[in-house]
């Protein structure tokens, strides 16, 4: 077949016709009548056209070499818009802005147009999706495979300060990067019973749900590659209830395709409360089921012998989510293809690894063995074969994956993966002494670090189209593939210059940003400000209530001493707070209402102002990151498996006031303990904390300034009509304070003012804020990949092929 010219060469005269063309003849409008939603679509199938073309020559290129392929499995993939990143990754953003320009319409309110697919939390998802797209850049073969949710994060609106949450509809605007796949599609059983058959047991489902495959194309830099993300979709095995409506009962015709599909309804929102629990289970095994399904079929295409399974495949668990791809694959292998269980359990470890994302104990995922056993009758017996093949080789259970009537899903990962990586260098030393340490001590060599990183086409190239020509402009643009080059502009930044072109990128993007917010927000800031940004989901341990704190201290002192020279600030918070974490949503309230307060403040506003922007998501993280000065990275130390958010800010120039908590650390050893803002106790200096008994109330007492700021949280200063309302949080600060938010108050002060006079002095500011820029090249998740195709996948590049 004819693969088109290269993306490179598209001229803006070939861009307009196809656009012109997939206008008329894919969507059947005329462009007198086309409305944005219309020219959007069409300028999506011109770009995917070419996207397309990169697809199929790699494909063709990973079936003709029999090429080992990466299996990346995650029950989220926090996409965002695809558009800009199709169009910059071609390397056809002039051409695109140029052809739309001709036929009248503006580059930017098209791209606009593009729903945000929020098929994901926070970082983990995120981390996902940057994976899949440094994968395509480095072209290796790999496929992201995923759950088609109709539903994904809740869109966060406010109603006196409080989170409303209300469904995320991203398909109700038309989507133009899937292509249906009526031909993948696998039945999934649930349920039923074990039949054991001359020694061998049986699994019979008592019921069947399908899967159908939506492959996206994503493509790398250059459009030299491009991988699979391929996402389940539910659909009843057995649709439509003939004789139910036969019988005029229409609702029972239609309840296997309704039951069917709630597997594929909604994204979990990362959650608090136990419903839904079962639900959640299902979800996790359609997608690893479909997933393995694929991945055999796609094997047996290509080879015969399913010993040369682990040669072939290398399969990533994104979480422990995806966990029960252990006892699943060892089920197809074992008790469907007749490989004796031991060869089955050695080429299942051979093919997967788990990523672990998180040591906070309420969010490592365990399942009551009746649960459990109900809905995957078979894989609870493997599991327990498992754990009994473990204990037999190493007989202690202290750390046993079946204790307590429960199925431990980080231990079960564990035994079944020949790799376990952390994802900062801290976090994966912790996970040796704290969650894993004794399945290290009978596995040291199984837990590897790969410290996460950033994709820089989306969280530099795209969003700060600035900086990036600044950039280019003095290195060239080899930096785009090769982040670590940007240490190629230290010398520039020796001129000062240069240094203006920097400060004159940010002051832009600060501008942007302000008419953004006036527009949308109808509060006007001051673009000359520091704009001092917090942006993750909430959560106690990233300490956003230490933030509100801390400006509440400095709202009283400036109102003390108004004609002091104060820094003036712009405090800026974003993020999602589960729907059934009361804490977290009391939290925004605070922040929304204090935000109320200090902004009427005639004496105080010039110089402090506090917005919480709602909805928070890829599309506002790419809008605040490159208009940000000071990034907050301010969780418990400990707590924070990695952050990614911090190195979006670092790359884009913004210094970083932060603990030494997950990839901070690495951060402030690559970009300089002169270029960071630390403050705060260590992660062992907090396990010591928490052995004083009152150690909230000591912090307090010895600190006058977070006494008077939480004395007026506690009597309700920012909601005189319900005085109360925020005690709660006052006196959860003032007791059990596990989060060490008083403690850690005092040096956050100070690491705060020691910002504010830094950047009092623009020159050293931006010598500094460039520093981290051009130091942040180790962050990005190209390095992050190679890591991981070298140290745990065996994979390599078929880029040139
Ligand atoms: C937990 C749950 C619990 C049940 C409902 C659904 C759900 C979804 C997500 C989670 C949390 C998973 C852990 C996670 O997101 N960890 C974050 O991973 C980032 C990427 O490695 C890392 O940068 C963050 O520090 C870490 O918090």
């Amino acid at each position: 077949m004819n693969i088109a010219t290269p993306p490179t060469q598209v001229t803006t005269h070939a861009l307009r016709d196809a656009i012109v063309r997939h206008l008329c003849y894919s969507f059947g409008r005329e462009p007198d009548y086309a409305g944005t939603e219309d020219w959007r679509m069409a300028l999506s199938f011109a770009i995917r056209d070419h996207i397309a073309d990169s697809w199929f020559k790699a494909a063709g290129v990973a079936r003709r070499e029999g090429a080992k392929r990466v299996y990346y499995l995650s029950m989220e993939f926090l996409i965002g818009r695809l558009l800009e990143d199709g169009i910059v990754n071609l390397g056809l953003v002039d051409q695109a802005r140029d052809a739309l320009a001709a036929l009248g319409q503006d580059y930017d309110t098209v791209l606009a147009d593009e729903p945000d697919a929020a098929l994901g939390n926070g970082g983990l998802g995120r981390l996902a999706a940057c994976f899949l797209e440094s994968l395509s850049t480095l072209g290796c073969p790999a496929y992201g495979y995923g759950i088609r949710y109709e539903h994904g994060l809740f869109r966060q609106s406010f109603q006196g300060g409080r989170q409303i949450e209300a469904p995320e509809t991203w398909l109700t605007q038309r989507h133009a990067w899937e292509f249906e796949r009526p031909d993948a599609r696998f039945h999934i059983g649930f349920g039923g019973h074990v039949e054991e058959r001359d020694g061998a047991s049986v699994w019979h489902p008592g019921e069947y749900v399908d899967a159908e495959a939506y492959d996206t194309p994503i493509v790398g830099w250059k459009g030299r590659w491009a991988n699979t993300l391929r996402l389940w979709s539910a659909k009843a095995a057995d649709p439509f209830d003939l004789p139910a409506f036969n019988r005029g009962d229409f609702a029972a015709a239609a309840e296997p395709e309704a039951l069917a599909r709630t597997i594929s309804r909604v994204l979990y929102p990362d959650d608090t409360t136990e419903q839904g629990k079962e639900l959640r289970l299902k979800q996790e095994f359609f997608l690893v089921a479909a997933a393995l399904r694929d991945i055999l079929a796609r094997f047996d295409k290509e080879h015969s012998d399913i010993r040369q399974l682990p040669e072939k495949v290398a399969i990533q668990l994104n979480d422990t989510h995806p966990a029960v791809a252990g006892p699943e694959l060892v089920r197809i292998l074992h008790d469907e293809r007749g490989l004796p269980f031991d060869e089955a359990m050695t080429i299942t470890r051979a093919c997967l690894s788990y990523t672990n994302h998180t040591l906070l104990p309420e969010a490592l995922e365990s399942w009551g063995e009746g649960l459990f056993g109900r809905l995957l009758p078979r894989h609870l017996q493997i599991v327990d074969m498992i754990d009994n093949e473990h204990y037999e080789a190493n007989p202690s259970r202290t750390q046993s994956m079946r204790s307590d009537h429960q199925v431990k899903m980080g231990q079960l990962s564990f035994v079944m993966a020949h790799k376990v990586n952390g994802v900062s260098a801290l976090h994966t030393e912790l996970m040796k002494k704290t969650v894993f340490s004794e399945l290290h001590r009978l596995h040291p060599d199984r837990i590897v670090n790969q410290t996460n990183g950033v994709t820089p086409r989306r969280w530099l190239l795209a969003c700060n189209p600035r900086l990036s020509s600044l950039i280019t402009d003095t290195i060239g643009e080899g930096w785009v593939d090769d982040l670590e080059r940007l240490r190629e502009l230290e010398p520039a930044i020796e001129d000062a210059a240069w240094r203006e072109r920097f400060d004159a990128a940010k002051r832009a993007n600060k501008a942007d940003l302000s008419d953004w917010m006036a527009a949308t927000q109808g509060v006007s800031v001051n673009p000359d400000a520091m704009f001092d940004v917090q942006i993750k989901r909430l959560h106690e341990y990233k300490r956003q209530h230490l933030n509100i704190l801390e400006t509440i201290a400095l709202w009283q002192e400036i109102k003390d001493n108004p004609n002091a020279d104060w820094t003036p600030r712009v405090v800026l918070f974003a993020g999602k707070a589960a729907p059934g974490y009361a804490f977290a949503k009391d939290i925004i309230r605070l922040i929304n209402d204090v935000a109320e307060v200090l902004n009427a403040d005639k004496t105080t506003r010039d110089v402090l102002q506090v917005l919480f922007l709602p909805n928070y998501n890829v599309t506002l993280a790419e809008r605040l990151i490159p208009a940000a000065d000071l990034s907050e990275q301010i969780s418990t130390a400990g707590k924070e498996a990695s952050g990614t958010g911090n190195m979006k800010f670092a790359l884009n120039g913004a210094l970083t006031i932060g603990t030494l908590d997950g990839a901070n650390v690495e951060i402030r050893e690559h970009v300089g303990a002169d270029n960071f803002f630390l403050f705060g106790m260590t992660a062992s200096e907090v396990m010591e904390r928490r052995k004083i008994e009152d150690h909230a109330a000591q912090a307090i007492a010895a600190d006058p300034r977070l006494a008077r700021a939480l004395e007026a949280v506690r009597t309700g200063a920012f909601c005189p009509d319900e005085p109360d309302r925020y005690a709660h949080i006052a006196a959860n600060l003032a007791g059990p304070d596990y989060f060490l938010v008083a403690s850690d108050f005092a040096d956050y002060w100070r690491a705060s003012r020691e910002a504010d006079a830094a950047f009092a002095d623009p020159a050293t500011w931006t010598r500094k804020a460039a520093l981290n820029t051009a130091r942040s090249g180790w962050f990005s998740s190209d390095r992050t990949i190679r890591g991981y195709m070298q140290d745990i996948w065996a994979a390599r590049s078929y880029l040139g092929q």
